[in-house]
């Protein structure tokens, strides 16, 4: 059984732990590991060069939560953490005031632009950086080429828009600015990393994690050649829906949803990425038990709906929701 799960950060980590967790015990190796192979395609376009290190919030997210060393309160960095190096960067005038990177955080960007700076590919990099840990999952960065999102805001003048990267949006606005658009810098000249194609077409099933739909989920699509690789595999296609009762679980996906024109709703989301049988993405749409009364329309566009809880509390509510991911995918093959 080969599952690939597109995924951006505390979303899509979430999701792959509670994967990892259902196959451990539904397909056991007999030595605590599971005869299923799951590969994780990760969003890129959140990675930064800040101060001479190269940042790659979406991949660390899920690397450190499969590892078990994330902070699970933060949804972000290591526990434990301090910020000593941080403060000392503040006080140089260097990098971002706003965005704090931990100590035991600095030991992973320093080894990683290393290891960069020797010539090596990040999905090379990649996997060198999560053998340290052992996660039972391949990681893959959706691209070794740099691709960055950045968001249009209005500037001071209403003619002279301001464009900032993604993570300045995020954190130091906190997406109280309203976003006019994306832009995804480098993304025409990306090429999926190397294997993320083949994890697409031979996989037994794909899923779409509950990750932001625009800057993580869509991020990745956009890639030249995913898109057209996840409406081609042969495996069926499932999503899930970051979106609960018209609000994201956590963070401010809203923020995303409007500025490509999306309402925040299970079903909205649905209908952005299609149906497979209609040029989208979805064979597929699994939608939290209060948005029941959503089945109607997303099964009249074509996508199957399943109705499951949806929060991800704990491993084992993850893992009940991977659980019903596979239900869904063998109904539909
Ligand atoms: P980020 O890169 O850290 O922003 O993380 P992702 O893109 O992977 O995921 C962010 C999305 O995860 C948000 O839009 C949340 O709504 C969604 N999310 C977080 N926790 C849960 C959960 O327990 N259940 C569901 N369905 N979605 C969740
Ligand atoms: N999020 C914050 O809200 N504040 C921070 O200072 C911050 C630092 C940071 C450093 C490394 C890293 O991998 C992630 C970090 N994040 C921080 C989280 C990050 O901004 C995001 O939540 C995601 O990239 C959004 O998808
Ligand atoms: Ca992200």
């Amino acid at each position: 059984m080969k599952v690939t799960v597109l995924a951006g950060g505390v979303g899509g980590a979430r999701f792959l732990k509670g994967l990892r967790h259902h196959l451990r015990q539904a397909m056991p190796d007999g030595a605590g590991g599971t005869t299923a192979k799951i590969t994780a395609v990760v969003n890129t376009g959140d990675d930064m060069w800040l101060t001479g290190l190269r940042v790659c919030p979406d991949l660390d997210s899920v690397m450190y939560a499969l590892a078990g060393v994330n902070d699970e309160s933060r949804g972000w960095g290591r526990s434990g953490e301090t910020e000593r190096v941080s403060a000392e960067l503040t006080a140089y005038g260097v990098g971002w005031p706003w965005f704090t990177l931990g100590d035991l955080d600095i030991g992973t960007h320093i080894t990683r632009s290393h290891l960069l700076r020797t010539g090596l590919a990040l999905s090379h990099v990649t996997r060198q950086l999560a053998s340290r840990w052992d996660i039972g999952i391949e990681l893959l960065p959706m691209s070794d080429e740099e691709v960055e999102t950045q968001v249009v805001l209005d500037g001071p003048t209403a003619d002279v828009p301001e464009v900032v990267h993604f993570e300045e949006w995020w954190v130091r606005y906190r997406a109280q600015r309203p976003a006019r658009e994306f832009i995804q810098a480098g993304l025409t000249e990306a090429a999926p990393a190397p294997g993320v194609l083949t994890a697409i077409s031979a996989a037994d099933v794909v899923v779409l994690a509950p990750s932001n739909p625009v800057v993580s989920v869509g991020t990745i699509m956009n890639v030249p050649g995913i898109r057209e690789g996840i409406q081609t595999t042969p495996a069926p296609v499932v999503g899930i829906s970051p979106i609960i009762s018209g609000a994201a679980v956590r963070g401010m996906a809203e923020a995303c949803l409007a500025a490509v024109g999306v309402r925040t709703g299970a079903d909205a989301v649905a209908l952005h990425y299609g149906a497979r049988s209609e040029g989208g993405v979805l064979d597929a749409w699994l939608i939290d038990s209060a948005d029941a009364r959503l089945s109607d329309p997303i099964a009249r566009a074509g996508v199957h709906p399943v109705v499951v809880p949806l929060w991800m509390n704990d491993v084992q509510t993850s893992a009940n929701l991977a659980a019903a991911v596979l239900d869904a995918a063998s109904t539909l093959s």
